[in-house]
């Protein structure tokens, strides 16, 4: 995989789309199934949202990049389509959607997403997806770009173990060298890439730290979110990783309760509970989202394609400069979070994808 400086092309290819007024139907080879469609120089783009957008904001920030792409350009039209929590309908959505020829372009992003597409794809081959968090090459209609969550995790886990290490200071046993992931389900993104990373980031401060990996069950039950967390706490556990929606809420809330901390994810959490969000592992999905699709409309995106874009491309990140962030963390512990940040961003630790 590529990863050269891809974020710099993008936005000078978006620069050049915008100068350039694309709207996305001029010698643009990568429009298909409009045929039938009269409304001419409108170029339809939906956005499929496999879940809801309230709690997510993965999902929202995907909505805001492609509407702030669409906004930007004359004649392009953006719907938001949620595919709600039911992931066995998903797959009968996108093909209505597809089946309708109302799209030139289909938008989504979750690493089910490309299997799902592939399979609508055979059917409809001139339908085009753009995909962000997730991961196909080889088909002709699809176009994905993966986040490398192993760096997000692993800086996620690295910020939990000296917190933790910090809270329980000297004579921790077992009990307290043990971190909380909450997850609201099981996939294999989490089970092979975001649990081991959030693991080894820990590993990296003390490798005696272990992690209390639970589900939740769904990405919207707050009640159970808080029910794991509270247990876990009473188990030993100081700092919590949570990725399970609008689960996060009820996570958030027994920690502040029982004196936990908690590390957010994909979005900057530290204002959501100042002093018990320690850190926060983002994804620069909305900027993803629209330079893609800025990208689609000047008839660039390489369809077919696979590309994974991390830290050192500007897209996964680590918010050190939010002021709730320099409140709730020592000097040492941020000092000790930005060296290892430092290090992966200049490429001189390489984590793998
Ligand atoms: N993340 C969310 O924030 N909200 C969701 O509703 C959601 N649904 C998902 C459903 C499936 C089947 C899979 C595989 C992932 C889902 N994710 C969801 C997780 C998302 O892709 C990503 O891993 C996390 O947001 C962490 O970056």
């Amino acid at each position: 995989m590529k990863r050269t400086n891809v974020r710099k092309v993008l936005l000078l290819i978006a620069l050049t789309g915008v100068l350039f007024g694309c709207g996305g139907k001029a010698g643009n080879g990568n429009i298909g199934g409009v045929a039938g469609r009269q409304a001419a120089h409108t170029v339809s783009i939906g956005i499929f949202i496999p879940g809801v957008m309230s709690g997510s904001p993965i999902y929202e920030m995907l909505a805001q990049g492609v509407q702030r792409a669409a906004a930007e350009t004359s004649g392009v039209i953006a719907t938001v389509i949620e595919g709600g929590y039911n992931q066995a309908e998903w797959e009968s959505r996108v093909t209505s959607m597809a089946a309708s020829a109302d799209y030139d372009l289909i938008v989504s992003s979750n690493p089910s997403l490309p299997a799902i597409a592939a399979e609508v794809s055979a059917k409809f081959p001139k339908q085009r997806f753009l995909l962000l968090d997730g991961e196909l090459a080889g088909n002709p209609g699809i176009y994905t770009m993966r986040y490398n969550q192993r760096e997000q995790a692993y800086m996620a886990g690295h910020i939990a173990a000296l917190v933790s290490s910090d809270l329980w200071s000297a004579a921790a046993g077992p009990a307290q060298m043990r971190l909380g992931l909450v997850a609201a389900q099981e996939y294999p993104a989490m089970n092979n890439i975001i649990l081991p990373g959030y693991r080894d980031g820990a590993q990296a401060v003390n490798p005696a730290f272990t992690v209390d990996f639970r589900l939740v069950g769904n990405w919207f039950d707050a009640e159970r979110g808080a029910e794991i967390a509270e247990d876990m706490i009473l188990g030993g556990v100081k700092v919590i990783l949570c990725i399970s929606g609008g689960a996060n809420e009820g996570v958030l809330k027994a920690a502040s309760e029982r004196g936990a901390k908690v590390v957010w994810f994909d979005i900057n959490g530290y204002a959501l509970s100042p002093g018990t969000v320690v850190g926060s592992a983002i994804l620069h999905q909305e900027q993803a989202a629209y330079e893609q699709t800025i990208r689609y409309l000047a008839g660039n995106l390489p369809f077919g394609s696979a590309e994974v874009v991390g830290v050192a491309d500007g897209y996964v990140d680590f918010i050190e400069d939010d002021p709730h962030y320099l409140a709730a963390v020592s000097p040492e512990i941020r000092k000790a979070q930005g060296s290892l940040i430092e290090r992966i961003r200049s490429r001189a630790l390489d984590l793998g994808e």
